[in-house]
């Protein structure tokens, strides 16, 4: 499940690439404050996997706030930036995403967003840049482990599970395994920009991730059919197992074709790595309806982390 924070506007104007055209599907625009937002919050993850909220009570000047101070870490030269990676996979990347030898367009840094910014690459980051930088990001990790718990707690409720915050829970605890991740993708020089891939086709493996971006175009979801359309804000992985399927884990990726550099920032819920992720079994009414077996999160973690990634990994789940 993605979740995107902004407004959806889709004006042609903006791109590039004639090939880019405005997404045919309407994304599905969820003002958390209304009464029926539970139960348009699961037909959006049964059908296309994101939708994008609004009224999320998330104050817009943190938002600009981290949005600059981002931007001003990825304006700071190379050397400095590279004294915090490579990352491991906390730190700063830089075209290099994950250890199979995927690659993309774009640099980034990746933090853990629980055992709160400790690591050696994650202090790197903060020691090039003010305290501002630091106490904006631990600010918009809280509002976005809010918001993760306050839409898993509509899902529960839409879709009755038991018990109460089984769900949420797992955001909510101290040693829940979530991570925030700020991407950037140069603007390209050339003229015509040539189009290049900014981040690969994959689906994120964490519970749900809540996705904010600046201005620029470049996310595509994979349909049903398997086109992409635009979707220049946004959609995971095993909320689709723990639905037993019913929640879909959408296919995105990024293309840069672009005269603006496109920065986005991801909030990936995870659970605790000790947690078992198997179909609830209120959603499963029948053993023989069970699509998925039971593997901790660590497990499926590490089965990630040693793909590709465009590969299928929820098939280790499956089965048979
Ligand atoms: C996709 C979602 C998150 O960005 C991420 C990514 C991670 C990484 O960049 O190191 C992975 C990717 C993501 C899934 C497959 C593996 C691991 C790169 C990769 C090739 C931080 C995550 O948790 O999984």
């Amino acid at each position: 499940m993605v979740v995107l924070l902004q407004p959806v506007t889709f004006n042609s104007d903006v791109y590039v690439n004639p090939k880019c055209k405005p997404s045919p599907v309407p994304v599905p625009v969820i003002d958390l404050t209304d009464a029926d937002a539970k139960t348009q919050i699961v037909k959006a993850c049964e059908e296309l996997g994101f939708f994008k909220v609004v009224n999320h009570g998330v104050r817009p000047d943190l938002l600009t706030q981290l949005e600059e101070e981002a931007n001003k870490f990825f304006a700071m030269p190379q050397y400095l930036k590279e004294k915090a990676g490579p990352p491991d996979p906390f730190g700063y990347g830089s075209k290099r995403i994950g250890p199979s030898g995927d690659m993309g367009w774009l640099e980034y840094i990746l933090l853990n967003a629980n055992h709160h910014l400790s690591s050696t690459k994650t202090t790197a980051v903060f020691q090039q840049t003010h305290a501002t930088f630091r106490e904006a990001v631990e600010e918009y990790m809280d509002e976005m482990k809010r918001m993760a718990c306050n839409v898993l707690e509509m899902v529960e409720e839409e879709l009755s599970i038991e018990p109460k915050e089984k769900l949420s829970k797992l955001v909510k605890v101290e040693e829940s395994d979530s991570c925030l991740r700020v991407n950037h993708y140069p603007e390209k020089e050339e003229t015509p920009a040539k189009e290049e891939i900014g981040f690969g086709e994959h689906t994120d493996p964490q519970l749900i991730s809540v996705l904010r971006s600046n201005d620029t175009e470049g996310l595509q979801i994979c349909l049903k059919d398997g086109s992409w359309v635009n979707c220049w804000r946004y959609s995971s992985g095993i909320l689709s197992v723990m639905t037993n399927g019913r929640f879909k884990s959408v296919k995105h990726r990024v293309l840069t074709n672009t005269k603006r550099s496109r920065l986005s920032m991801i909030y990936f819920a995870g659970p605790p790595l000790t947690e078992k992720i198997a179909p609830m079994s209120c959603l499963v009414l029948k053993q023989e309806d069970r699509l998925y077996k039971e593997l901790t999160w660590s497990q499926y973690k590490s089965h990630c982390y040693k793909s590709k990634l465009g590969d299928y990994r929820l098939g280790v789940f499956e089965e048979q």
